[in-house]
């Protein structure tokens, strides 16, 4: 009998937005019978996604049927410099290629660039284009593993929080998504919830609903802030003399939670002890608050239950980054929080998926490589430097101690040769100009691989095209929620554009690389994630009831201890061993201690912050904040994206102090620079930040009349953990133009 389904002209495809988001959604495309996609939505049945999408998705066929999408390899004209190509006629830099031609042509000059000045001086850039596990890291490492290309440690964006969260809790867990509706207390805490995590707001309205309160900590008034109960516009970098600030106020006044801490912590009497200097007059002068505010702040926290951080990775992008998440992340520890349902505290949730890394990466294959060895490590937050440092030739060893080696290159050789994937590094990358000397140098080859023209293109010997997360197969986790999800692929890429998977697949065809691992298809690289065991099931810690075949059929699987997440209680840190170094929730890090730093969140200013040293040439906390219609730089060359971006794009979001006392009204151009750069945008005299503080989007640097971004202003300075980037450490001088 034929069912309505069998009939139908149009097939729905269970599929997961891939973007850099903690909310991973379930995606469903609706693909008609000539096999093109006509509309996307949010998987109703998906308890997080909850059948709706965010504004920048749910206009997703902008960008998927986009008519200047890259749709063939491209080759760069002979002549054509390198730097800034007019936006809409780039493609007048480039000739079509095939990818035959494409792929042989880059394979022989890395081999030549090999040969001559050894692998590592071949540097892959990757990050989030796509957080799919297949896309965001398999084939492509095995590929550069294998040619002995530099590693880059990925620390753009989460890394100084991920490393400071696991130095107190030993892995990435957190109050599941789900629960924060159960919270009578939400603190968003350097966290733009509904600008950046959209599908937590409906448990947070919930939550008020019941009479919870919001509380956002955050320089910015955010959308999240606007709707708060309490908005705390805390100075940058500040945040972690605040969480000792409230310490001090809970230990003074008894509020912590003695058995938790004697039964869960380690090293309470030292955090303790460092506390109590933290007084709330101090705190206040050092955040802006009131000590009052301190005090209440602090009260409010530790007697409300339950009580849930929403702490995101905004804090986390100051020089004390690191230290600012380990003192916010020992908070529900101090009080107890976590026994509670609705209370403990999210910073990411990744560490719950235990993907085979080992079998999809293949570190292994880098003992086949001409270096015999896994490569060199290089920093992507300091590509600007990377590109343009005096490296010395490791043909010539004896002259390394002449020359001054920048340490970012390990003493290894300069860059020769850059592979940009899932990333778009001249507009994201901070020190801007750094950034773009090194990829406008004529002995440097480029490839990217692209969905569309943008800042990093322009730089490219080779484009080649890339696909959506609709035209090719992946499965996801999230950092946002505890569900595994499959991404079928929708509908046929176009033109020539093909996936991460195959591109890197092929070329190790044509480097010569015989290892069968080479030729695995997506599903095979599926069944290696999940690490399919005889029975076919997953053996991965949490996924062992999970199947391909029942992600064929459900989309998304909760892992094993979320399966029944409105009756059972998932309580990470609540009780029982934590895996850490003694087994404790770490108040005291020996770990750090070893290494010769501080093994308490002791509170240090950033150095490039009003209290620093430039502070008088350059007075304004500057915020290069992301933009809420866009991706980081993804989406800002849709017009209908830009339009729902148009009131902020573009503009400094002043003081009105600030403004007069530089002579600056709203709508003004504006020339905002410091050491690194400068730009201009036009003053827009708000609310939204305090005296000191100025902020702008993130967007592409093409779109600025003057060519350069906010990235322009940032600098390769790294956090106190984790060397990650420092966005938000950065002081500059704005004057009219
Ligand atoms: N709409 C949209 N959503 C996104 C993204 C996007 O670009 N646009 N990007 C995605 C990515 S890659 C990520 S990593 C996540 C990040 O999402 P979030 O972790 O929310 O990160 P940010 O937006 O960098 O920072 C959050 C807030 O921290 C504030 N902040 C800056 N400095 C400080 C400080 O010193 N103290 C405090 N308390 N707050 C501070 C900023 O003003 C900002 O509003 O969002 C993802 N979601
Ligand atoms: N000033 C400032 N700078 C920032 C930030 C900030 O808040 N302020 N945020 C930082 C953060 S948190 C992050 S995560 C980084 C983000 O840095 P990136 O990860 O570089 O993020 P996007 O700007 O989204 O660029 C991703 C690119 O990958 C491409 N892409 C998408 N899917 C695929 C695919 O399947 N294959 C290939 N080959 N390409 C694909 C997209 O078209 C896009 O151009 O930016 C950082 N930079
Ligand atoms: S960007 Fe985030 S909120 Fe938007 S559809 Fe993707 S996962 Fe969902
Ligand atoms: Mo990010």
């Amino acid at each position: 009998m034929a069912t309505a389904a069998d009939t139908s002209p149009f097939r729905v495809v269970h599929t997961v937005c891939s973007h850099d988001c903690p909310d991973s959604c379930a995606v469903l495309v609706t693909v008609n019978a000539e096999g093109r996609a006509v509309k996307v939505a949010g998987d109703p049945t998906q308890p997080v996604t909850q059948g709706f999408l965010c504004g920048k998705v749910a206009k997703y066929l902008d960008r998927v049927y986009a008519p200047n999408r890259i749709l063939y390899p491209l080759k760069r004209k002979p002549g054509v410099a390198k730097g800034p190509l007019q936006r809409g006629r780039e493609h007048e830099a480039f000739e079509r290629v095939s990818w035959d031609e494409a792929l042989s042509s880059i394979a022989a000059r890395l081999q030549q660039i090999s040969d001559q000045h050894g692998p590592e001086s071949i540097l892959p850039y990757s990050y989030a284009g796509t957080i799919g596990v297949l896309g965001y890291g398999s084939m492509d490492r095995r590929f550069f593993h294998r040619l002995g290309g530099s590693q880059l440690d990925r620390t753009i964006c989460s890394e100084a929080g991920g490393v400071a969260w696991n130095l107190v809790y030993g892995k990435k867990l957190g109050t599941p998504t789900e629960d924060f509706k159960l919270a009578k207390l939400i603190i968003a805490w350097g966290a733009n919830i509904h600008g950046n995590n959209i599908h937590l707001w409906p448990m947070v309205e919930q939550a008020r609903r019941n009479g919870a309160r919001l509380i956002v900590i955050d320089p910015y008034k955010t959308r999240t802030a606007a709707l708060a109960d309490w908005h705390i516009a805390i100075r940058p970098g500040t945040d972690g003399a605040l969480a000792l600030g409230m310490m001090h106020v809970i230990l003074r006044d008894e509020l912590e939670d003695r058995a938790y801490i004697d039964a869960m912590t380690y090293g309470f009497d030292k955090l303790a002890e460092l506390a109590r200097d933290y007084t709330p007059e101090r705190v206040a002068a050092w955040t802006g608050m009131t000590p009052g505010e301190v005090e209440q702040l602090a009260r409010e926290y530790a007697t409300t239950r339950p009580a849930a951080i929403r702490l995101n990775y905004g804090v986390q992008r100051s020089e004390n980054g690191g230290t600012t998440v380990r003192a916010v992340a020992m908070l529900p520890a101090m009080t107890g929080a976590w026994k509670y349902r609705g209370g403990g505290a999210q910073l990411s949730t990744s560490g719950a998926f235990a993907w085979n890394k080992r079998e999809l990466e293949r570190l292994d294959l880098a003992l086949d490589s001409p270096l015999g060895r896994p490569a060199r490590v290089v920093n992507m937050s300091r590509l600007g430097e990377a590109l343009t440092a005096k490296a010395v030739e490791i043909s010539e060893p004896d002259s390394a101690a002449q020359s001054p080696v920048s340490d970012v290159l390990d003493g290894g050789p300069p860059v020769h040769a850059l592979f940009v994937y899932n990333s778009n590094p001249g507009a994201v990358a901070p020190n801007q100009n750094a950034v773009r000397q090194g990829m406008g140098r004529d002995d440097l080859f480029t490839v990217v691989h692209e969905l569309f023209f943008n800042d990093t293109t322009d730089y490219a010997d080779y484009v080649l095209p890339a696909t959506t997360f609709l035209e090719h197969t992946d499965i996801q986790g999230a950092y946002g929620h505890y569900f595994v999800q499959l991404s079928n692929q929708a509908i046929d890429p176009p033109g020539e554009a093909k996936s991460n998977v195959w591109l890197f697949g092929q070329l190790a065809q044509y480097m010569g690389f015989s290892d069968a691992c080479f030729r695995d298809t997506e599903e095979q690289l599926i069944r290696q994630a999940l690490a399919v065991g005889l029975n076919g099931n997953s053996t991965n810690a949490g996924m062992e009831h999970i199947t391909l075949e029942d992600l064929k059929e459900q989309g998304h699987i909760p892992l094993s201890f979320h399966r029944s997440p409105e009756t059972e209680n998932f309580l990470p840190f609540a009780a029982g061993a934590v895996p850490t170094p003694s087994g404790k929730v770490e108040f005291y890090s020996a770990t750090l201690a070893a290494r010769g730093m501080d093994p308490l969140p002791t509170f240090v200013a950033p150095s490039e912050s009003r209290w620093g040293k430039d502070a008088e040439r350059f007075p304004l906390e500057f915020l290069s904040r992301k933009a809420d219609n866009y991706m980081n730089s993804t989406f800002a060359n849709l017009e209908g994206h830009r339009k729902m971006e148009a009131r902020t794009s573009q503009r400094l979001e002043m003081h009105p102090a600030d403004a007069a006392k530089r002579g600056i009204a709203d709508g003004d151009a504006v020339q905002i620079w410091n050491d690194r750069g400068s730009i201009q945008l036009t003053a827009l005299v708000n609310g939204s930040v305090a005296a000191g503080v100025v902020a702008a989007r993130l967007d592409w640097a093409k779109f600025h009349a003057d060519g350069s971004n906010v990235n322009a202003l940032t600098s390769e300075r790294l956090t106190d953990i984790g060397a990650g980037a420092t966005f938000y450490s950065t002081l500059v001088e704005v004057k009219k133009v």
